[in-house]
Parts: C-alpha cells; sequence; structure tokens
C-alpha cells in the first residue's frame, strides 16, 4: 500500500504524467482512499516540489511539468472525493485581472494551491472586479489576483474597490501576484497578502484559510 502512494508521489515529483496517472488507479484499484491519495502522495508531492523550487533545485518548467502531472492524477481522484465528502481547505477563486491576458503564472499558481488541497474556481483571464464579486457570493473563500501589466495592476485595487462596495470583503481573504506586484503594494490597496511565486503561494493561502 505504502509502495503505491510512494510511487505516485515520485511520478508526480519527476513530472511522469502517465505515470501518475497509472499509479493513480492502481492504488484506487488497491482500494486505498480517494483523502491518503490526495494527502499522502498529492499535496505531499507537491510540497517537496515547492521545496526544491525554493532550494533553486526545479525552475518554473520543472514546477508546471509536476503540477501537470499532479493535475492528471487529480482528473481522476475529483469524482471520487466529491463522493467521498473530503472538504478542501478552502475555495479559492482565482483570476488575471481585467485588461490583462498573461497566464501561465495564474495558471502556475491555481495548479499549486490544488496540490495543497485547495478548491479552485478559476475565472480566467481579463477578468472584471464584478466576477469576483459574483465568485465570493457563490461561496469563494480566497480571491487571488494575478497581473502582470503595470497598467493593469490598478484593477487589483477596483477589484478589492468593488468587493467593498458589494459588503463582501469581511467574507474573502484577498491574495495578489504577478511580476510587478509587492508586498507594499498589497498592503497599499488592503489585501490580505501577497507573495512573489507559485510555491509560496501555497503557503500564503493555507496562513489565510488557516489551515
Ligand atoms: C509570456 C508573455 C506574454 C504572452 C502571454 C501568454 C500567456 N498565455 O500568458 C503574450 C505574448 C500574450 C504577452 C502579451 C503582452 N505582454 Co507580455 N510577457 C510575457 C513574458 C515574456 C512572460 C510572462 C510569464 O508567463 N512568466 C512566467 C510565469 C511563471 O511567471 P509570472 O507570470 O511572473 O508568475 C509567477 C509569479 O509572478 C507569481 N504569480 C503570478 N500570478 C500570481 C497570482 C497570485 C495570487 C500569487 C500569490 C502569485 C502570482 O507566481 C507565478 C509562478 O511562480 C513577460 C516577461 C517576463 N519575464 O515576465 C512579458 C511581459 C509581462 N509582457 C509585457 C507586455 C508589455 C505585454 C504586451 C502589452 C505586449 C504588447 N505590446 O502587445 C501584451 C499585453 C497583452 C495583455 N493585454 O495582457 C511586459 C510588461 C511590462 C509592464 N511592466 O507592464 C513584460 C514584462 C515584457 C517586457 N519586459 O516588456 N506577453
Amino acid at each position: 500500500m505504502a509502495g503505491s502512494i510512494e510511487q505516485i508521489r515520485d511520478y508526480i515529483i519527476e513530472g511522469n504524467k502517465n505515470g501518475a496517472v497509472a499509479a493513480v488507479e492502481q492504488a484506487l484499484a488497491e482500494g486505498i482512499s480517494a483523502a491518503s491519495i490526495l494527502n499522502d502522495a498529492m499535496i505531499s508531492a507537491m510540497t517537496e516540489v515547492g521545496a526544491r523550487f525554493e532550494r533553486d533545485e526545479y525552475f518554473v518548467p520543472e514546477m508546471l511539468i509536476s503540477a501537470r502531472a499532479m493535475q492528471a492524477g487529480m482528473d481522476k481522484l475529483r469524482p471520487l472525493l466529491v463522493q467521498s465528502g473530503v472538504q478542501p481547505l478552502a475555495t479559492v477563486a482565482i483570476g488575471t485581472v481585467k485588461g490583462d491576458l498573461h497566464d501561465i503564472g495564474k495558471n502556475l499558481v491555481s495548479m499549486m494551491l490544488e496540490g495543497a488541497g485547495f478548491a479552485i474556481k478559476d475565472l480566467g483571464v481579463n477578468v472584471d472586479p464584478d466576477k469576483f464579486v459574483e465568485a465570493v457570493r457563490e461561496g469563494a473563500d480566497i480571491v487571488a489576483m494575478s497581473a502582470l501589466l503595470t497598467t493593469t495592476m490598478a484593477n487589483m485595487k477596483n477589484t478589492v474597490e468593488a468587493l467593498k462596495a458589494a459588503g463582501v470583503r469581511d467574507k474573502c481573504k484577498i491574495m495578489i501576484g504577478g511580476a510587478p506586484v509587492t508586498q507594499t503594494y498589497s498592503d497599499e490597496i488592503g489585501a490580505d497578502g501577497y507573495s512573489p511565486d507559485a510555491s509560496s503561494a501555497a503557503r500564503l493561502a493555507r496562513q489565510l484559510a488557516g489551515a
């Protein structure tokens, strides 16, 4: 049993997508629970991938390849997790702000958050502030915004203002990121946190969710 878990973990860390899917199927056939596969293999693997990134042993391409292997495994697991009533840590509504079409970093953050045990509602790119408001009304606990252009960063502030105006600011935590974004900017616009990369984003989200 421990062997299958170890194998899924290794395949994800190596970025072997087909191997990860086959190992998840094997683990399920052996009767290992979806919750155990999620916690002991998927989350554990993505935590290790994040640690390697922080030690400069992995870079964005390696992290993306591992995250894709994790997601392929998650596709098998997701329906079973829902069926067995496993609760995510929290729901994150993530999107690239209005006017901005860059989504590589946003997608990576999204995958790392899913790998850390969060449910993801991906709003895509060029996301209007009202769409974030709607997502919070529908139950998102965390709003995660990405911006890669100095000109679109202002829409992070506009989204915070829209959440306030709609009376839902206190129903969610707000985290922001993207190459031009800083902690100072996060403080300035009244977000709850900033992180510079996908691995620290997962840590920040856990902290914001109190997990
Ligand atoms: C790829 C790219 C594009 C692609 C985007 C493809 C796609 N699907 O995303 C295309 C070609 C479409 C593009 C278009 C443009 N681009 Co462009 N692009 C880039 C480039 C080369 C790489 C960005 C990237 O993907 N990086 C890799 C990812 C993994 O890193 P990341 O996005 O920074 O994300 C990490 C962190 O920032 C963080 N993070 C990201 N989001 C979030 C969110 C949260 C919540 C958290 C916590 C963390 C977090 O975690 C991520 C993972 O570690 C950058 C240059 C650069 N080196 O950044 C220019 C760049 C961002 N682009 C730029 C420009 C100017 C443009 C255009 C205006 C060009 C034009 N004249 O048409 C258009 C704008 C289109 C639009 N409206 O958005 C400028 C921005 C300048 C500025 N300061 O405003 C840059 C910096 C290039 C430059 N040096 O001039 N671009």
